[in-house]
């Protein structure tokens, strides 16, 4: 038998080895956006990929055979929205973790779902942050218990996003890893939308919130979790709050073509500074 060429594997650096843990949402997470990439034309010199620290950072970086920049924990969206300005034609697709985006980079967030900048936003939001030992992050589920929340998390997690729906996103669409083929569809429609793009993907991580939610190094027990507790959103609109709780709610949650998009109203302003309006 020949040897086989994985038909992703043209869109990797030679080389380059993922430090990601087995059974990792990323692996998930990185090949759907790549399926997309390839349903599109395959050209990833169409796209630049900007993330911050933490595990969901390494999925393109410095993996992608593509223009990377890899910043600093929270800042991935500044920097975006600096790319894009200065390369509007440049399709732009951050990754940031759930950690990354709510936590220290939640002003940002929320500012640049308000100013919708033609951005695609790959959020990992795996319950916790992965990479620096399991602590709590603003998405822990309320009294789970983590490596800085002991006897449990007092505080409520966030709905990451209902954040982007209420801060003015205009493309919104939540999936877990187990829909592996639905992310891939969301994110096609993401990058051809004018406009800040949220793309939430609920996905595993075995080590640190497996430990802690009794399925360490059990990445099949999550899918099998995320694949029973998903609704869609057109049969979430007919359950109660109470058959909701505990739910992920999945689709194509929210989308408005009709705002205008920050860089094009830049160029529109400066078109017409030129002209002395
Ligand atoms: C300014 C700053 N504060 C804190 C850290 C430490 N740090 C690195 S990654 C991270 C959180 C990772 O969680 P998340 O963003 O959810 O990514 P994950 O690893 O879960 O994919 C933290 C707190 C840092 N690198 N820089
Ligand atoms: S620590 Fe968790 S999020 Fe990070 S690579 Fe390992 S399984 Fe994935
Ligand atoms: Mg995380």
């Amino acid at each position: 038998m020949g040897e086989f060429t994985h038909p992703l594997a043209k869109y990797f650096r030679d080389g380059i080895k993922y430090t990601t843990c087995p059974g990792c949402g990323n692996g998930i997470a990185a090949q759907s956006v790549l399926w997309g990439i390839e349903a599109m034309g395959g050209n990833i010199d169409e796209y630049a990929f900007v993330s911050g620290i933490g595990c969901s950072g390494w999925i393109p970086s410095p993996a992608f055979s593509a223009d990377l920049l890899h910043v600093t924990h929270g800042r991935s969206l500044p920097v975006a929205t600096g790319l894009k300005i200065a390369l509007p034609h440049q399709k732009v697709v951050v990754f940031q973790g759930d950690g990354d985006l709510s936590a220290i980079g939640g002003n940002h967030f929320i500012h640049a779902c308000r100013r919708n900048v033609d951005l695609t936003v790959v959020c990992i939001n795996n319950g916790i942050y992965g990479m620096t030992g399991g602590q709590a992050a603003p998405t822990t589920p309320l009294n789970f218990k983590t490596s800085t929340t002991p006897l449990g998390n007092v505080e409520r997690g966030f709905d990451l996003s209902a954040l982007a729906m209420a801060s003015g996103a205009t493309f919104v669409a939540r999936w877990t890893t187990w829909h592996a083929a639905q992310i891939t569809n969301s994110f096609k429609k993401a990058v051809n939308h004018q406009g800040f793009a949220f793309l939430e993907i609920v996905s595993q991580c075995p080590v640190q919130y497996g430990k802690a939610a009794g399925m360490r190094n059990d990445p099949v027990a999550m899918l099998n979790n995320y694949k029973e507790n998903s609704v869609p959103i057109s049969a979430a609109a007919k359950l109660s709050e109470e058959e909701k709780r505990g739910k992920i709610i999945i689709g194509e949650l929210f989308y408005d073509p009709s705002v205008p998009e920050f860089t094009a109203e830049l160029a529109r302003l400066k078109k017409e500074g030129q002209r002395g309006l």
